[in-house]
């Protein structure tokens, strides 16, 4: 017996679901046309051009999507509306939609509060009331003042779209220089807003990505990055390559025309470039890099007024490890740097006579633990910040010796914020875990000792940290390789292997991730009864430079192979079974997932991959895409390509031997990724479709769900992160047969 479940208009689509007595449904996506939809899925016929081949090293690669490469063909924008419109019925159709969302927006719905920052003699911070898309920032006198409304984001669109990404004061504080995105997407146009009266000022910069935005001591325009060359479309849904980034300098009040060419390179199109000023307004340090990692290092003394381009002295001329910039004494630099030292460490570079041999190691490479990053506050003392088997630890050290003077107490988390100015003698940090919403605490440098206070403590009603138990293991990879992971569940749980689990990764680029909390995995956790288990697998920065390099280039199995095995203990240990494990990442993370679920297909219920590179010979062609050679290696060098060839998702699609079948998979990619362009998923799930849909015993989805007005995920809002949570469990809600409780 067929009945409607729902009859809506869905994201521009209209739906009639209908259900029937044994929970199967067909779905009519136009009047007059219906999908049938039982126990498996009938997938859009999508077009293989299978005359498409292209020699690569002297191998034959077929590339029959190749034309969804083309993000505006008809025929591009006719199959994403034909996934979406069975992927969107699917999720809509779960019976306990509102309830996950209704249970996501409640829980949601906590204030939260950044550090407080001091900018000339105001306070700013910034704070979401609950559910606002965007979070509002506000100015106060004292900390003690009422505070006030200084930017609030939520004002620049009626979705939430608009995302202030990048800003800086100016050093008296009385100019806001802030980015804008739309859309999710990386570009920004760079805004001045007047503190004392908040009034914006008609100075408006475009063309802006991957900028620094730095200003000069004198308070009259800022350093910044721009694609003044990029044509076409600059609004995120393009794929164009970003080539020939040049750091300019624009004067408050004059016109983006008249800005000032400060560096280029136009023999290395594919430098991105950073400015600083230094703390005493004197320099100019650039940074140069190619990839994600390694660059280079040129300063130039400031004139006094910015008229033409700055005559660079280049001091690191190598591009072989990071050095970052943390303050300096005069022409005395400290940097922070993995030369030498693959934990990291501080030395001190005289711009006068910048030779190797001359360096001065300030505070010296950890054994153990990486310098995960430091900053300089009131006048001559450095936070560091170290990862100590992943966790956070938080010291104070003299600056002119590097010794140590205090070590700040802290639970196993995350240094998830800092704040605060070598001119000012107070600063602000705030911890997250997994079971701790986060803490503000406050430094006064004029009271000794030195004691951290409470500022602030994020609480959330009904949230009680004693349900639940936190762990962190360490289990054998499958060379032998201790990795740890971080278990989270439900203290009442039975470990019988019956619960459901959440298994999150990433793996790359020197990333790490660290304990913080989040209300999805605490609804995970709760509503599904299920376990959260984050490894911490190779290629991140959790180890310093060792562990990076053990999981990038022909290392990168070893990422894989490590979340296969984060999987296995799972099951072994008794804390779920293969039928009920999800795997989801994002970005690099959905690399992942997408070769786990190639590689080992038969070990996961469920498979979601968030923003993914999937096409990994190609990835180089687009966008940002040619930095991640540096993890990936470069597809047009033989070697690497034949590394990647074997690894990439596309073109790793096979029938599962014994008539097992791939896990219920979901992609999700939007229109205005400009990181990961979303050509990667829509090859992928053709690919996946093409080879299995089929087939008889692949019963498990494979979906994908393209949003709008959405991009990488950086700036989203509010009510698309929920709109996004929820899909995801309804998914995993409906083809794993859970519960919602
Ligand atoms: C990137 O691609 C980083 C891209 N990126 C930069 C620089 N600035 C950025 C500012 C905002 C957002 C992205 C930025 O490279 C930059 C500017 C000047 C000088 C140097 C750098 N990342 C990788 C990524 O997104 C990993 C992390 C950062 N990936 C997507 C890797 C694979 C999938």
């Amino acid at each position: 017996m067929w009945r409607v479940h729902s009859n809506r208009v869905v994201r521009g689509l209209l739906y009639t679901v209908l259900q029937s007595n044994n929970k199967a449904c067909k779905i009519s996506i136009y009047p007059g046309v219906v999908n049938f939809c039982t126990h498996k899925m009938e997938y859009p016929t999508v077009r293989r051009d299978e005359s498409f081949v292209e020699e690569l090293h002297g191998v034959k690669v077929a590339d029959p999507y190749r034309w969804l490469e083309d993000p505006d063909s008809e025929e591009t924008k006719k199959f994403v509306e034909a996934q979406n419109s069975i992927t969107i019925p699917y999720l809509e159709s779960c019976p306990a939609r509102n309830s996950i969302n209704e249970t996501l927006t409640q829980l949601w719905n906590y204030p939260k509060y950044t550090c407080p920052f001091r900018r000339g003699s105001r306070y700013f911070y910034f704070m979401n009331t609950g559910l606002q898309n965007q979070s509002v920032m506000y100015v106060q006198d004292t900390l003690d003042d009422e505070p006030r409304v200084f930017l609030d984001a939520n004002t620049l669109s009626e979705d939430g779209t608009v995302a202030i990404s990048g800003s800086a004061f100016s050093e008296d504080g009385e100019i806001y220089a802030y980015g804008l995105s739309r859309s999710g997407s990386d570009w920004i146009s760079i805004h001045f807003k007047r503190v004392a009266d908040g009034e914006d000022l008609p100075d408006i910069l475009e063309k802006v990505k991957f900028s620094c935005i730095s200003w000069t001591h004198d308070h009259k325009g800022i350093f910044y990055g721009r694609y003044i060359d990029q044509e076409g479309r600059t609004d995120g849904s393009e794929t164009t390559c970003n080539e020939n980034q040049k750091l300019f300098y624009h004067r408050i009040g004059t016109s983006q025309d008249d800005d000032i060419l400060v560096a280029e390179f136009p023999d290395h199109p594919k430098w991105r470039i950073g400015g600083e000023v230094t703390d005493c307004g004197e320099y100019l340090i650039v940074t140069t890099q190619q990839d994600c990692r390694d660059n280079l290092v040129y300063y130039a003394p400031l004139p006094q007024s910015i008229t033409e381009k700055i005559p660079l002295t280049n001091i690191i001329d190598t591009f072989e490890a990071d050095y970052e910039y943390i303050t300096n004494d005069g022409t005395v630099c400290i940097f922070r740097t993995n030369k030498g030292a693959p934990n990291y460490r501080l030395i001190k570079i005289d711009l006068q006579d910048p030779s190797p041999e001359k360096w001065v190691s300030l505070v010296p490479e950890n054994e153990k633990d990486v310098l995960d990053w430091a900053a300089c506050v009131h006048q001559n003392k450095l936070v560091v910040c170290y990862i100590s088997d992943v966790k956070s630890v938080l010291q104070l050290r003299n600056m002119d010796t590097g010794e140590l003077i205090l070590t700040f107490p802290l639970d196993i988390g995350t240094i998830g914020g800092y704040s605060g100015k070598r001119t000012h003698s107070e600063m602000f940090y705030s911890f997250t875990s997994f079971l701790s919403p986060g803490i503000i605490y406050h430094v006064d440098f004029n009271e000794e000792p030195y004691t951290p206070k409470v500022f602030r403590e994020i609480r959330i009603e009904g949230f009680d940290a004693e349900q639940f138990e936190m762990k962190q293991v360490f289990y054998s990879s499958k060379d032998g390789t201790q990795v740890p992971m971080f278990i989270v569940h439900p203290r009442s749980l039975q470990l019988d292997g019956s619960s459901p689990a959440l298994l999150y990764g990433y793996g790359g680029f020197n990333i790490s991730i660290q304990p913080c909390f989040s209300i999805s995995r605490l609804v995970f956790m709760r509503h599904f009864q299920g376990i959260v288990a984050i490894p911490n697998i190779r290629g991140g920065g959790e180890y310093g430079e060792a562990w990076h390099n053990a999981g990038r280039h022909h290392n990168k199995q070893n990422v894989f192979d490590d979340f296969q095995c984060a999987a296995e203990y799972l099951i072994q240990e008794g804390y779920t079974s293969s039928k009920l494990l999800t795997i989801q990442g994002g970005s690099n993370g959905g690399l992942l997932v997408g070769a786990c679920i190639n590689q080992r297909p038969e070990l996961f219920g469920a498979a979601v991959a968030q923003v993914g590179v999937m096409d990994m010979l190609r990835f180089h062609k687009f966008t940002i895409g040619y930095a991640w050679c540096s993890d990936f290696g470069n597809p047009d060098e033989r070697q690497h390509f034949e590394n990647l060839y074997k690894l990439s998702p596309l073109h790793n699609v096979r029938v599962p031997k014994d008539n097992l079948q791939y896990p219920a998979t979901l992609l999700l990619t939007a229109d205005h990724d400009d990181r990961v362009v979303p050509l990667h998923s829509f090859k992928f799930i053709s690919e996946l479709h093409h080879v299995l849909g089929l087939l008889p015993c692949q019963t498990n989805p494979l979906l994908i769900r393209v949003d709008i007005k959405a991009g990488h995920g950086g700036g989203k809002p509010t009510a698309k992160i929920i709109e996004e949570l929820t899909d995801i469990y309804c998914f995993l809600m409906q083809s794993l047969g859970l519960n919602f409780s």
